[in-house]
């Protein structure tokens, strides 16, 4: 049996890796409708060898389809994703609009599947934040085995997290700088290129900034535990794919490094590279990007704080940080509820 699939932003990042993912793991399409803003309509996309011309969503009648893929910016989300849901398919969210919002799912696959029950609700279940799904992959385990009182963490988040006006802000940059020029900062409000900003989306009233309060909030829904405190720093750096993070989990009841790496090696979705030797750990270039996996390494007991682990934890963001996860939802959907 097939199904009919909408993705709506299919000529941005996240889409056209959805459309990859969906060929590569033979999710059953058995008609594919491709919808993007104004600007993208008419292209040309290819997938399983034909060519698909993009549509534009406003025209679009969503009860043609089962599942349909929201990955344009939390604006079309915003408006049309619930009349989408309305009309009797399910949306996999991509943006940050539902993500809080309760009765909608916030769901990474191996963490919370039992949460995707919940579409009934209002037809939408939403994808978490790329840099809460790699560090929750990792920390669930923890949780579930000793209980975590707190997370202390800084990330390293790549320019892909912003599309690709990202990727080519960083690229145009770089080569401008190298060739003696002056770069221009259009994506960021500093130079990328060489550089590292801490701030990655707009304030928050708190002096915190939204991506980092994405963290507080998704890893305490997903989790289903508003006592985990968290404390985050969110980075942008100059790194086209993969995110890292180093992350360090205080818990209430007694663990060892060698108990978290026995955790980590039988947890689905993780790779553990972890040698204490010169490189003997996982980075962004060399192990996530184009990678499935969120991988864990540097794993050892603060030496500073009782109950406590410190790790490094790197992942493609847009592969498991946002399509994968995705599609992986789009699988539990299939297999278990329509
Ligand atoms: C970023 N969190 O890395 C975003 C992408 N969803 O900017």
């Amino acid at each position: 049996q097939g199904y009919k699939i909408a993705v709506v932003g299919a000529t941005g990042m996240v889409g056209e890796t959805i459309l990859e993912i969906l060929e590569q793991r033979e999710f059953p399409v058995e008609q594919l409708f491709l919808l993007a803003g104004e600007h993208s309509v008419g292209k040309s996309i290819q997938f399983k060898e034909k060519s698909h011309r993009v549509a534009a969503i406003d025209e679009f009648d969503f009860s043609q389809v089962q599942i349909a893929f929201f990955t344009a910016g939390a604006s079309i989300s915003e408006e049309h994703a619930q009349i989408a849901a309305d009309q009797g398919c399910i949306v996999i969210d991509n943006t940050s609009c539902f993500r809080y919002e309760e009765g909608v799912p916030l769901v990474i696959p191996e963490v919370n599947p039992e949460h995707i029950a919940d579409f009934r609700n209002r037809g939408i279940i939403a994808n978490p934040n790329c840099s809460t799904i790699q560090m929750l992959l990792a920390l669930a385990p923890i949780h579930r085995h000793a209980s975590i009182k707190r997370i202390n963490v800084a990330t390293y988040q790549a320019v892909s997290g912003s599309g690709k006006k990202g990727v080519e802000e960083l690229a145009g940059q770089t080569a401008k700088l190298l060739n003696a020029q002056t770069p221009e900062n259009k994506v960021y409000p500093r130079q990328i290129a060489f550089n590292v900003l801490p701030q990655i989306d707009e304030f928050q009233d708190n002096g915190y900034t939204k991506e980092e309060m994405k963290m507080v909030w998704e890893t305490q829904k997903i989790l289903g535990d508003e006592s985990v405190r968290v404390n985050p720093t969110c980075v942008r750096v100059p790194v086209f794919f993969g995110h890292s993070e180093a992350v360090h989990v205080e818990c209430w009841d007694s663990i060892s490094a060698e108990e978290v790496k026995e955790l980590m090696m039988q947890s689905p979705g993780i790779a553990l590279v972890d040698e204490q030797a010169d490189g003997g750990y996982a980075t962004a270039v060399s192990d996530a990007a184009k990678n499935d996996d969120v991988f864990v390494s540097r794993i050892r007991e603060d030496i500073s704080c009782e109950n406590a682990i410190n790790m490094w934890v790197v992942a493609d963001n847009v592969r498991k940080g946002a399509a994968l996860n995705s599609v992986q939802i789009a699988e539990i959907l299939v297999q278990q509820y329509i």
